[in-house]
């Protein structure tokens, strides 16, 4: 993760993400739409980097799934930045994806771990993440690495357009933080591995959150079930209502993202909806914060930082609970069972 951000922050120049991305500002300057690629956990960081792209670069940004771009005909012009993000930078519908927006014209780039890999080449322009190898097969510094270079592009971009120098300065600083954030979240572990095994039981679990923490539940809920084969089911906590609901009852699991951001009124509101059907809520929470943690049968505080940055350790708070859910039920964790590192058919 040091390694993703390192060098990159120069925020005085506007080059090192660009001269990352093989590019020039004036080139990006035509960009009038940001479209994100992946699959999995590479499409939940997409994700994030809709938000930020919007929120930090004023640019219009979607994300859409590699997997059914070659099923539909989508709408791709010159004008188009498109991202494929692939930890390997060799799967299939990612790849075939990056072949028909490069035939449409776009200007697409690659955010690859891998080095030389098909879609790095095919990209022609991309950041590396030098996330270092990923032993394991389910994807997680991957989505970390991937998210924190997204915010650094969105930041740089953005530049001049949603903020002031000062404001991105400030917004750098926090992403430098990374690192020791993820750290101190990583020091959890112990009293993770205790909350992990009163949930380890269960069959069913619903993750929770909104804004930037919508994506950070789609992706724990992925995590649970490649490596722990619990049925777990990532919601926007409005959503939750609106049918999976009826879902709940004494006892099934709820891991609510409330850290204290925009939106954490509303996400305790809909952890009372969950508990008033008797689910067990497990929150993730801002260090310190005595008025989420009263409505929680269990929590899990991660340090408190910038909302965009948060999407970080919150997810290593969630892979590490993924983690100790799965030993604690005997799963083989680097190897999960039907799953390949990377899916190239
Ligand atoms: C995409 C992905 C991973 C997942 C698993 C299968 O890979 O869905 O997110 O954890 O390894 O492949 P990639 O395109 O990011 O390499």
């Amino acid at each position: 993760l040091a390694n993703a951000i390192r060098g990159r922050l120069d925020f005085n120049l506007g080059t090192s993400v660009l001269s990352g991305m093989g590019t020039s500002a004036r080139d990006l300057s035509e960009i009038q739409r940001v479209v994100f690629l992946g699959c999995g956990t590479s499409l939940h960081a997409g994700l994030v980097g809709e938000y930020a792209f919007e929120d930090l670069a004023d640019i219009h940004a979607e994300v859409q799934q590699a997997a059914e771009f070659r099923y539909r005909n989508p709408i791709i012009s010159r004008s188009d930045l498109v991202v494929a993000i692939s930890q390997s930078g060799e799967t299939a519908d990612t790849l075939a994806a990056v072949r028909e927006a490069n035939q449409k014209g776009a200007f697409v780039m690659g955010l690859c771990n891998v080095v030389g890999s098909t879609i790095a080449r095919e990209t022609g322009r991309g950041i590396y993440l030098h996330a270092g190898p990923e032993i394991s097969v389910a994807s997680t510094k991957a989505f970390t690495c991937q998210v924190a270079v997204m915010l650094m592009m969105a930041l740089k971009l953005g530049r001049g357009r949603r903020f002031s120098r000062e404001e991105g300065l400030k917004l750098a600083r926090e992403i430098e933080r990374i690192p020791e954030l993820v750290e101190r979240t990583i020091q959890q572990s112990d009293k993770i591995e205790k909350i992990a095994a009163r949930y380890a039981e269960h069959e069913h679990a619903f993750f929770i959150g909104r804004g930037y923490l919508y994506p950070v539940a789609l992706e724990g809920a992925l995590k649970l079930k490649e490596i722990s084969y619990i049925h777990a089911e990532g919601y926007h906590a409005a959503e939750l209502k609106h049918g999976p609901i009826a879902l709940l009852q004494k006892g099934t699991p709820v891991i609510a993202l409330a850290n204290d951001i925009a939106g954490k009124d509303k996400t305790l509101g809909n952890v009372e909806e969950c508990r008033a059907r008797g689910a067990r809520i497990l929150g993730v929470i801002t260090e310190g914060d005595k008025e989420a943690a009263e409505f929680m049968d269990d929590f899990i505080e991660v340090p408190a930082c910038h909302p965009l940055v948060a999407t970080i350790p919150t997810a290593v708070a969630l892979q590490l609970l993924s983690y100790h859910i799965a030993r604690a039920r005997g799963c083989e964790i680097d190897q999960p069972r039907n799953l390949a590192k990377s899916v190239t058919v």
